[in-house]
């Protein structure tokens, strides 16, 4: 067993695509664009005609797909042709935002969607590249330009770009798009989980133009020594030897340099003394500025240590307590359609800052969007990051290892420059076993190869005897924080007066964090018996309650993330009374009014914040 799963990851190893060999532009959010929001036609595609064909593929039907045509121009060019999938004339929608929202049958709808748009644009001048840019689309997405496929990407939550420089032209441009949400046990996340899909184009469409040669993946921070470091990569047919700057205009700070071979570029200067760090309290920013030749990257960086020393957790050097709380991608109100603006990411997040009294939040279940880790960033707030690698995945498909490595690596690579993020996760829940071990430490590794500069950590499950609960999983030996979900008082019978005489061991001397424990209820439900029954404010309050006073004396605990801030939809969650499609154990409701267990972990954490333990 141990053989099969070092040769599925050596096999994996081969399977995942080399590190930066082309650029991502993960980080560009900030580059000047052309935006591709806004109106687009849209049609729903049951038997993927569009992809298989009208015979879905039968030997000797033609390979031109209706796709794989600008359809615009044909139906100019030639009055005869046809096109039952007519995507000039069908419905329009605004994107980005999930197509649950385009109408009321696409609710439960998992499958593939067509998006297509027309828009104006310019030939790329020369010595100019020009990239489109997905923010995210959710699951995979095949992508058109003027009938040209310009290919394909799998993974809902991560931003990827196609080079479109010698397919667009002057005037007007279409662009096509399909969307398939389904997924199966062998993807990542695999279908089963405890939220809602949100099929489609989730994020904005951009076009970026950059020169021929250009920085990309330009890595600014402070490393644990008091410097700052940067790390360079330039593309592009001059990407070697090539002279560059990193200024930092408010600090008077530049680093400069030239590329190796390579294009790339790893140097490091001593901290100016002027430098004033991040952190929750103080969330200062900077504007840095990364250019090489006629390029020019833009970023706005806060600068922070974070590190362990035993149980603790300290940032800049000193203990911090993590005082959080965990949060889906949805925005609050009736109909979330996952649309995070900077107003939707402000309200929510604003409400774990200032209703919580909170540092911290846990952007649960794969990689939110930009929008909101830079949210985190300007209203100061640690975050956990992680990837879709969630309860039951295919541990031994070396594909499967392939897809979470490249969520991973976009991740991380889109998102090393934010100072919020102090963890990266690798898991959530996963079940004990070699292939299981091997699977995550491979993860584990590559984190530590793209970012060493922050905690590792992985959602993971105790064990029960009693009422002393144990962490054994092997595979705290690999992370640098612990983090357990439990859920004693809700998913088990115990009496809430109980869990205060929970016992915490642990088999190692690092920092421990609660990465959830919650408990559903309907807000507006109230049950005044002195033993409230589950579903009520009263029973969720009092689970709050009982389970801070079981944290409080846990020594190891360096911080928590109860689930959740909000309540949200769950396709699982069908209690007909009081979920009705919605997961229940939000602190607000999906329109923000505040249950009663939101006041007891505000107190909570105006104590905590007090003594910062
Ligand atoms: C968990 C999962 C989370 C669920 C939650 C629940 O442990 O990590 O995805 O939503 O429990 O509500 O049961």
């Amino acid at each position: 067993m141990r053989l099969l799963s070092r040769v599925l990851v050596l096999l994996a190893l081969f399977l995942a695509p080399p590190a930066l060999a082309q650029a991502l532009l993960t980080g560009a959010d900030m580059r000047p664009s052309q935006s591709l929001d806004g109106a687009w036609h849209w049609s729903v595609d049951p038997y993927r005609d569009g992809k298989a064909g009208f015979h879905g593929g039968m030997p000797g039907e033609s390979s031109r797909r209706w796709s794989e045509v600008n359809q615009a121009d044909a139906l100019e060019k030639n009055p005869s042709a046809l096109y039952e999938f007519d995507m000039q004339r069908s419905p329009v929608v605004h994107l980005p935002g999930s197509w649950i929202g385009h109408a009321a049958e696409m609710r439960y709808y998992q499958g593939l969607v067509w998006y297509q748009r027309n828009f104006e644009a310019r030939k790329p001048a020369p010595g100019t590249r020009v990239f489109l840019r997905f923010g995210a689309a959710d699951y995979t997405a095949d992508v058109y330009l003027n009938g040209k496929s310009v290919g394909n990407h799998r993974g809902g939550f991560t931003p990827f770009v196609f080079d479109v420089t010698e397919l667009l032209r002057d005037g007007s441009n279409q662009i096509t798009v399909g969307v398939d949400s389904a997924r199966t046990d062998d993807d990542v996340p695999p279908p089963v989980t405890d939220w809602e899909t949100y099929g489609g184009i989730t994020r904005s469409v951009t076009l970026i133009t950059v020169p021929e040669t250009f920085v990309d993946n330009a890595w600014v921070r402070l490393g644990r020594d008091g410097r700052i470091h940067a790390d360079i990569r330039i593309y592009g047919s001059q990407a070697s030897n090539r002279d560059f700057s990193v200024r930092i205009p408010a600090l008077g700070l530049t680093l400069s340099g030239r590329t190796g071979q390579d294009g790339q570029w790893t140097g490091s200067a001593p901290a100016p003394r002027a430098l004033k760090r991040w952190s929750p309290e103080a969330p200062t920013l900077y504007d840095v500025e990364t250019a090489s030749g006629d390029d020019v990257l833009r970023d706005r960086i806060g600068f922070r240590t974070i590190e362990t020393r035993g149980t603790q957790i300290l940032l800049n050097g000193k203990p911090v307590f993590l005082r959080g709380i965990s949060m889906h991608e949805e925005e609050l109100g009736n109909n979330p359609i996952r649309a995070i603006t900077p107003a939707a990411a402000r309200a929510l997040l604003t409400e774990i800052k200032l209703g919580l009294n909170g540092n911290f939040v846990r952007l649960a279940h794969y990689p939110h969007s930009e929008v909101m880790t830079r949210m985190a960033d300007e209203l100061g707030l640690l975050v956990w990051s992680e990837v879709p690698v969630y309860w039951r995945v295919n541990w031994e498909n070396p594909k499967t290892l392939a897809d979470a490595r490249t969520q991973l690596r976009e991740n991380i690579l889109r998102d090393r420059n934010r100072a919020s993020i102090a963890l990266w996760s690798v898991a959530n829940e996963t079940p004990v076993g070699d292939a299981r071990n091997a699977f995550l430490r491979t993860l584990i590794a590559d984190v530590r190869g793209f970012d060493d500069s922050r905690l590792v950590t992985a959602a993971l499950l105790s064990k029960r005897e009693g009422k002393v609960m144990s962490i054994d999983d092997p595979l705290v030996a690999d992370l640098d924080v612990m983090a357990i979900n439990t859920y004693n008082g809700w998913y088990s019978q115990d009496p809430l007066a109980d869990l205060p005489g929970f016992e915490w061991r642990s088999p190692t001397d690092k920092p421990l964090i609660f990465s959830e424990f919650g408990a559903d209820a309907q807000a507006g439900y109230h049950d005044a018996a002195s033993r409230p029954h589950k579903f009520s404010e009263e029973f969720q309050a009092e689970y709050f309650r009982q389970t801070l006073a079981m944290a409080a004396k846990v020594p190891f605990l360096a911080g928590m993330s109860p689930w959740l801030l909000k309540d949200f939809r769950s396709p699982r969650r069908q209690h007909p009374v009081f979920q009705q499609g919605w997961n229940r154990k939000g602190l607000i409701s999906e329109t923000g009014a505040r249950k009663q267990a939101f006041y007891v972990l505000a107190e909570e954490y105006r104590r905590r914040a007090g003594s910062n333990r």
